[in-house]
C-alpha cells in the first residue's frame, strides 16, 4: 500500500467515524430529551366490588395518574370520591377514568365510592 492509499484510508476512517458520531450524538439527546418527558407514573385500580388494589403507592415527585378501571355496573361504585382533592368523578361515562394526583409532597390520599361504603388510598412517599 501507498502512502496516498494509506492517507486516504485514515481520511476515508475518520470521516466515517465523525458521521457515526454526529448521528449517534444526536440519537442520545433525543433519547434523553424523551426519557425526560415521558417521567410520570401511573397506576390502574379495577374497580368491580371494590376496588383492586385499594391502595397504591406513588413516587413523590413524579407526576402522576390513577386510573380507575370500571367493571362494576352497581350504583354503589359508579363515583369515585377524592374528598381531600375536591373530586368526584363518574366512572360510568367511559371505561377508564383518569384522576391526577399531586406528587409535589408526602402524603395519603383517601378515596371512596360516592356513598362512602368501599374505600382505598394513594400513598405518595
Ligand atoms: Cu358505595
Amino acid at each position: 500500500m501507498s502512502v496516498e492509499h494509506l492517507l486516504a484510508a485514515v481520511v476515508v476512517l475518520a470521516l466515517i467515524v465523525f458521521i457515526g458520531w454526529w448521528f449517534l450524538g444526536k440519537h442520545e439527546q433525543q433519547a434523553q430529551s424523551a426519557k425526560q418527558t415521558a417521567q410520570k407514573q401511573a397506576a390502574i385500580i379495577k374497580v368491580h366490588g371494590g376496588y383492586s388494589p385499594s391502595t397504591v403507592v406513588l413516587k413523590q415527585g413524579v407526576p402522576a395518574e390513577v386510573k380507575f378501571e370500571m367493571h362494576d355496573q352497581t350504583a354503589c361504585l359508579s363515583h369515585v370520591v377524592f374528598e381531600q382533592l375536591g373530586i368526584d368523578e363518574d366512572l360510568t361515562k367511559q371505561a377508564v377514568t383518569t384522576v391526577k394526583i399531586p406528587t409535589n409532597e408526602k402524603k395519603t390520599f383517601n378515596f371512596a365510592c360516592g356513598m362512602g361504603m368501599f374505600h382505598g388510598k394513594v400513598v405518595v412517599k
